[in-house]
């Protein structure tokens, strides 16, 4: 074990130490949601640690959406004077996620940044690496909580799943057949953002005309995504409209429908950066569609990491930290905490975004 190891190791306890003395307090640390279970006591005035050593594992890599969240990670940790790597699977599969996490671990890396294929397949590599020292805060795409430190998401899940269905209502008039185009099957962020869907197509009225008749995964990976498409169009010649909640996935879905006899005729909506759709919105294949900004998202990941290496958070309900220029941030109910509200992208807006 390096001697920065032990000495990161140390410096939490050293801190809870001089913090009961001081008879500093902590909100939530009866929390056992997140990393809150832990005991640790958290410093809200300590300094951010330098040095950190930080690892980004995406669903995987090749995906400009995670480029450009790892290239918002790796601006918070370089300034932190710490030591930033970007490592993951061409596939966005656990399996494959695991020796990754396993390697890292045993590099004793001080954070893991993960988005992870799976709730649960993770989970013991997460508990050996934890063990080890290095805190993990997942980022986009959730674990149990219990696997993890932290989750930096990037919008409430909930309001992510109303969006993609109020855009889907408004362009195909309130009514019609509509299937999804998603990433993987066990994808934490995406299935929880369908399950949102499917709760509003039930109980909401504004969309008692709108029958979701089928839900097809390309598991991010672009030709997948591409022959899903075309599969979903000759399987229902009544589709009104596709939604895919996957940057992968809407614009391979983009790329077949503008080359189509589809075009304009089946309404494209979902999640994509505006640097992939922007042909779509300009060829009219695509109308709106919805993001956050996935730097500022890793940005905002690496802080929580750092923030979190260095004791000034545990991941109990209630801590505050400041994420540079992001401003303060508050970790809500079971180690979660949240970016902000998704924009949505139109021929009005989306060239005055750039990633
Ligand atoms: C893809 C990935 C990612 C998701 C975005 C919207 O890039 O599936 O997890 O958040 O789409």
């Amino acid at each position: 074990m390096s001697r920065k190891r032990i000495l990161r190791l140390t410096t939490p306890l050293l801190a809870a130490a001089l913090l009961a003395a001081c008879g500093g307090t902590t909100q939530g640390d009866e929390d056992e949601g997140g990393g809150a279970g832990t005991g640790a006591t958290a410093d809200p005035d300590a300094d951010f640690q330098t040095g950190l050593s930080v690892a980004m594992l995406p669903k995987s890599v090749n995906n400009p959406y995670f480029e450009s969240s790892s290239a918002g990670a790796e601006s918070v940790v370089t300034g932190l004077e710490g030591t930033f790597e970007y490592t993951g699977p061409s596939d966005a599969s656990a399996s494959s996620q695991v020796s990754y996490i396993d390697t890292l671990s045993q590099q004793a890396t001080d954070v893991i940044l993960l988005s992870a294929n799976d709730p649960n397949a993770l989970c013991s590599s997460l508990e050996q690496a934890r063990g080890a020292g290095t805190v993990v805060v997942t980022f986009d795409s959730d674990v149990d909580p219990g696997c993890r430190d932290l989750f930096v998401s990037q919008v409430d899940g909930a309001e992510v799943g109303r969006a993609l269905l109020e855009m889907t209502a408004e362009q195909i008039g309130g009514s019609g057949q509509i299937a999804v185009l998603s990433a993987t099957a066990n994808a934490t962020n995406q299935n929880a953002w369908i399950a949102v869907m499917e709760e509003e197509l039930e109980s909401n009225p504004d969309y008692a005309d709108i029958e979701l008749v089928d839900v097809v995964y390309g598991d991010d990976e672009d030709e997948k995504s591409f022959s899903e498409t075309q599969g979903l169009l000759q399987a229902h010649p009544d589709l009104s409209a596709i939604v895919s909640p996957t940057t992968v996935g809407i614009a391979a879905a983009a790329r077949y429908l503008s080359g189509s006899q589809y075009q304009g005729e089946v309404a494209l909506t979902g999640l994509g950066t505006p640097n992939q759709m922007r042909e779509y919105i300009e060829d009219g294949t695509v109308t709106e569609f919805a993001l956050w900004d996935p730097t500022a998202l890793g940005e905002l990941a690496a802080w929580t990491g750092a923030a979190a290496a260095s004791g000034i958070i545990t991941g109990a309900e209630g801590e505050t930290f400041t994420a540079g220029e992001l401003g303060e941030y508050t970790v809500g109910a079971d180690g979660v905490v949240t970016l902000g509200p998704p924009t949505r992208f139109n021929a009005d807006n989306i060239d005055d975004y750039d990633f």
